[in-house]
């Protein structure tokens, strides 16, 4: 059954038709829940796409776009449901893209799930320089930095910003979260990069995020004592 919508929704993905493949996510999600829409059908389908395009198989621009926009889509209709008025500020928080990398929907879906638990999120963009995190971190008083790198070459240039913290003092106050595919298929990539945590989707982001500023204030009131 599951490996038949995921069939669907690839043709229709590879059809680059967006309306259809937003309605097999939708009519997916609401005969079971959210979290399997994307943990048990959209997960699988971009993973097969993925693969694909490892193996150098046909997939155009508009095709990999109809995907990032379909998804996007889901997520923001998933986000205004979520949506929790008057929450208290929990934090603050810079995010961006790693230097030289433009995958930018993991971002944008973090930010939206973030936005919605709480957080204030400043973000930064596409293609950020290593000392921009901080610099702006610093700026807006955050506790946290997200990083998000799709590549294995753009993953690599996230340790700029651990050696920028370290290099600044900061290392114990602000935390360095990373994530992205990258991270999903090797995640000893993390502590490879210098990064405090990562999460392998935006539902279990915000919990990541807490968790990070409980051991950045800790860090900071260690330091006072
Ligand atoms: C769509 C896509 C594109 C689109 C991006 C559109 C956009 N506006 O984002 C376009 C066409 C532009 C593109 C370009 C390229 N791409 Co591309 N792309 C993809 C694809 C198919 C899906 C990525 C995506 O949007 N996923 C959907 C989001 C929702 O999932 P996500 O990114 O994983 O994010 C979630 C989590 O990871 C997490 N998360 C994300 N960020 C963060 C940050 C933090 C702090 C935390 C805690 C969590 C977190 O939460 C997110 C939400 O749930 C992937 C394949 C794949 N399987 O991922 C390839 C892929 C990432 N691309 C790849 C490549 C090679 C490229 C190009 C170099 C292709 C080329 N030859 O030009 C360029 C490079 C562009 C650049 N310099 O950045 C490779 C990378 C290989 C590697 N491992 O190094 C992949 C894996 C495909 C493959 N298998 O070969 N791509």
């Amino acid at each position: 059954m599951i490996e038949s919508k995921i069939q669907q929704l690839l043709n229709s993905f590879l059809n680059a038709d967006r309306e259809k493949s937003l309605n097999i996510i939708r009519a997916y999600s609401k005969a079971n829940t959210t979290a399997k829409a994307l943990n048990e059908l959209i997960e699988p389908v971009q993973e097969k796409i993925g693969e694909m395009w490892e193996k150098g198989e046909e997939l155009s621009l508009a095709q990999a776009y109809v995907i990032a926009k379909v998804v996007e889509d889901f997520m923001f209709e998933i986000a205004s449901e979520i949506k929790v008025e008057n929450v208290n500020c929990v934090g603050t928080a810079v995010i961006g893209n790693i230097m030289d990398d433009y995958h930018s929907l993991g971002r944008k879906l973090i930010k939206i799930f973030l936005e919605s638990a709480g957080w204030e999120i400043i973000d930064l963009g596409n293609d950020v320089e290593p000392s921009v995190f901080v610099d702006k971190a610093i700026e807006n008083k955050a506790r946290i930095i997200g990083v998000s790198a799709m590549m294995y070459s753009t993953a690599k240039n996230i340790k700029m910003v651990r050696e920028e913290l370290d290099k600044r003092g900061l290392s114990s106050k602000i935390m360095l979260a990373v994530g992205g595919a990258v991270f999903k298929v090797r995640p000893s990539l993390c502590d490879e990069v210098g990064g405090d945590g990562t999460a392998n989707n935006a539902l279990l982001v915000p919990n990541l995020f807490e968790t990070l500023l409980v051991k950045a204030v800790k860090g900071e009131t260690d330091e006072l004592h």
